[in-house]
């Protein structure tokens, strides 16, 4: 998922404001202009579009001053925030049944991944400790079945199959999760190539036979704009509760993506990110607006906003820095901070020194991430204002607390270290813009 055209875009859009001390209306107006042709060639919906400059024109012009943001500064955290409010705001989570089992139906086009996101999904669920039971329900391609097997293999997922129709299946697949302690059916159905009745009848005669918790619909992102009409008709005759986008990793251009939501009204629940059983992930709209922005200084002018962390203090931190006195606590902190934003990938190298404290070479970052948190979590807050106190057997205690290794704990100890004092340099400014240190979240 490289939206790099429309990043590219947008930062040029805003480009032009900076350095402005104040914007006029016309300066925003042409920022707008631009940032209308960015959203409209990522292959949004131009209605969208329009509303979207509309929203934050009129909240750019109009909007009072924000603390600790120059004018082109807030123009960007209003197109942010307006981004993340146009993808639905919050994640929408998947709902269960209060009673046993939960039924959720996957439909879509032919090829838009309905087979793969089945397993994944199960694969998904079974990892917050349910039991789910696949239904092979594509009847009308024979190979289809062997497909859901196979990629549920990888999580020792059951499929269901039988003989018959696909509502008759649909039908016994729940009863016989019942019966194998099943709490959760996902049911792969047919596609076709496009929208029409036989399909939508057969969805419908399934919904009604099988009382499904949610029906989510399956759409393939790489198709942009078709993507969304798909979703919008699919919703129009046979009402959805949710939307998977697929081939994410595909998508040059992020048109489904940021326009899905606002077209059918209905959330976007997962995205698909590649072809493995793995390759799934919670959409959130802030993650996915960090993603579109995906550049470090504008991320960090709108942590900044949002933490609303105050000058004093960020000159207190800085000052910390400066006389040697960070300590694991502000550490701590600083990975928090980088958790609430998201794309951790993105951002990792952006944190002095980070990138050297966590193994593995980056493949597994939050993994990396929560081993790190876990070791400081297990200090006592004495410990993490001053890590020299932490003897012997205090290591003991700490890695015993955390379920890691005391060489694990002596290796992040030392890293610290090396943390600091590089950090130190960085504060001492012969690295950072007019002496004052840039810290990346503040
Ligand atoms: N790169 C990528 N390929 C995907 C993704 N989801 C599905 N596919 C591929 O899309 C093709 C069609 O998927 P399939 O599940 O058979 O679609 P169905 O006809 O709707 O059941 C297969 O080749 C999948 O491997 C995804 O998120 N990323
Ligand atoms: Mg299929």
């Amino acid at each position: 998922m490289a939206f790099e055209n429309l990043t590219n875009k947008l930062r040029a859009a805003f480009k032009n404001l900076r350095g402005k001390g104040k914007l006029s209306e016309a300066d925003v107006k042409e920022a707008m202009r631009e940032v209308k042709l960015a959203l409209l060639e990522a292959d949004v919906n131009f209605k969208v579009v329009k509303s979207f400059v509309a929203a934050v024109t009129e909240k750019a012009v109009g909007g009072g001053a924000l603390d600790g943001l120059n004018p082109a500064q807030q123009v960007i955290k209003i197109v942010r925030d307006q981004l993340v409010d146009m993808m639905g705001s919050e994640h929408s989570e998947l709902t269960f049944a209060s009673r046993s089992p939960t039924v959720y139906m996957l439909v879509g086009l032919q090829g838009s991944g309905k087979t793969t996101t089945c397993s994944k999904l199960a694969g998904h669920i079974k990892k917050q400790g349910k039991n789910p039971l696949l239904a092979a329900c594509d009847v009308y391609r024979p190979a289809a079945v062997k497909q859901l097997e196979v990629m549920a293999k990888r999580f020792n997922v059951p499929v269901f199959k039988a003989e018959g129709d696909p509502v008759s299946i649909a039908e016994k697949s729940i009863e016989y999760a019942k019966d194998n302690g099943s709490d959760v059916v996902i049911i792969d159905t047919a596609g076709r190539l496009h929208v029409d009745e036989r399909l939508m009848s057969e969805l419908a005669d399934m919904k009604k036979a099988v009382n499904p918790q949610e029906i989510l619909l399956v759409v393939d992102a790489m198709t942009g704009q078709d993507a969304v009409n798909v979703a919008q008709s699919f919703n129009e005759q046979l009402g959805v509760d949710g939307l998977i986008l697929t081939k994410l990793d595909g998508d040059a251009r992020g048109g489904a993506a940021l326009s899905a939501r606002a077209v059918t009204g209905k959330p976007v629940k997962f995205i698909g990110t590649g072809e493995k059983p793995e390759d799934i992930e919670p959409f959130y709209p802030d993650r996915m607006t960090s993603r579109i922005l995906g550049m470090g200084d504008v991320l960090s002018l709108i942590e900044k906003a949002q933490t609303a962390i105050d000058e004093k203090e960020a000159a207190e931190l800085e000052k910390r820095l400066r006389e040697n006195r960070f300590t694991l606590e502000d550490f701590l902190a600083q990975l928090k901070r980088i958790r609430k934003i998201g794309s951790v990938k993105n951002i990792i190298g952006l944190m002095p020194g980070l990138s050297q404290a966590m193994q593995g070479g980056g493949e597994n970052e939050e993994k990396e991430l929560s081993r790190i948190e876990a070791l400081i979590l297990s200090m006592t807050p004495k410990e993490r204002e001053n890590p020299d106190i932490i003897n012997g057997s205090r290591k003991r205690r700490i890695a015993k607390g955390c379920g890691q290794t005391i060489q694990s704990l002596n290796r992040f100890l030392k890293q610290f270290d090396d943390i600091r004092k590089l950090m130190k340099r960085f504060s001492d400014g012969s690295h950072s813009k007019k002496g004052k240190l840039r810290f990346p979240f503040m």
